[in-house]
């Protein structure tokens, strides 16, 4: 049987890489596809007001497009001293959505002056499928099509970048128990105990039963 395809909703070239090295290293048989195969996609706008909600916007939006089961990803980081900003704006927080240098300068500017630095990684994946396109039946048309699941990682921040890898927050953000920032992780450390590693391994027998 071809492996389902499964189209990962997401317009952030580092969510896609990270997105399929977790989805592979699961095992589960899939073939992933970009949005960069379906150029005509609108820009899904980000309105809501949780993790769930966006992640559940985005995965809703290209199942209905493409017709393929879609997995979307909500991410942020939730800083103590910010009571959780940037949370779902961490994308946007300096004003310009995926500036990473210019979002994360504003972040260590506003705590410049805090001792408290306690942060947490959060991640929900969202999966979406699709309604059948043939009649359903009546018990089919009832069945369940969206999933969310949610991965944290606690930490705290840095007041100085460290590290090449990851992208956005991860020169400042120390996993709890580690010294060293998640972008001074491999690719592989940093999937093992990241929020998105951990919603995604979550979501991913989900995947394997719902996905066609
Ligand atoms: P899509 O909506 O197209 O998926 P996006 O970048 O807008 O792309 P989000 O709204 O989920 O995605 O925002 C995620 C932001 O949170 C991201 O731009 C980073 O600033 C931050 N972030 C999320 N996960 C991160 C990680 O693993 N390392 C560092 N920063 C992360």
């Amino acid at each position: 049987m071809p492996a389902k395809q499964v189209v990962l909703a997401t317009r952030n070239a580092h969510k896609v890489t990270e997105l399929s090295r977790i989805l592979a290293a699961t095992g589960v048989e899939m073939s992933l596809v970009g949005l960069d195969a379906y150029p005509q996609m609108p820009e899904v706008a980000e309105t809501g007001l949780t993790f769930a909600d966006n992640a559940l916007l985005k995965a809703r939006a290209v199942a209905a497009f493409t017709g393929l089961p879609a997995v979307a990803d909500d991410s942020g980081l939730c800083v103590d001293a910010l009571h959780g900003m940037p949370g779902i704006f961490s994308a946007r927080w300096s004003g310009a959505h995926g500036d990473d240098k210019a979002n994360l300068d504003l972040l260590l500017a506003q705590l410049s002056d805090v001792s408290e630095r306690g942060a947490q990684f959060v991640c929900v994946a969202a999966l979406a499928v699709p309604p059948l396109t043939r009649p359903a039946t009546e018990g089919a048309s009832a069945q369940r099509r969206e999933w969310t699941v949610t991965g944290v990682l606690s930490g705290s921040l840095t007041r100085e970048r460290r590290g090449t890898g990851g992208f956005g927050y991860d020169p400042v953000f120390v996993p709890a128990g580690a010294s060293v920032t998640t972008a001074e992780l491999s690719p592989e450390g940093k999937d093992a105990i990241s929020h998105r590693g951990r919603a995604l391994r979550a979501l991913a027998p989900v995947i394997a039963t719902h996905a066609r």
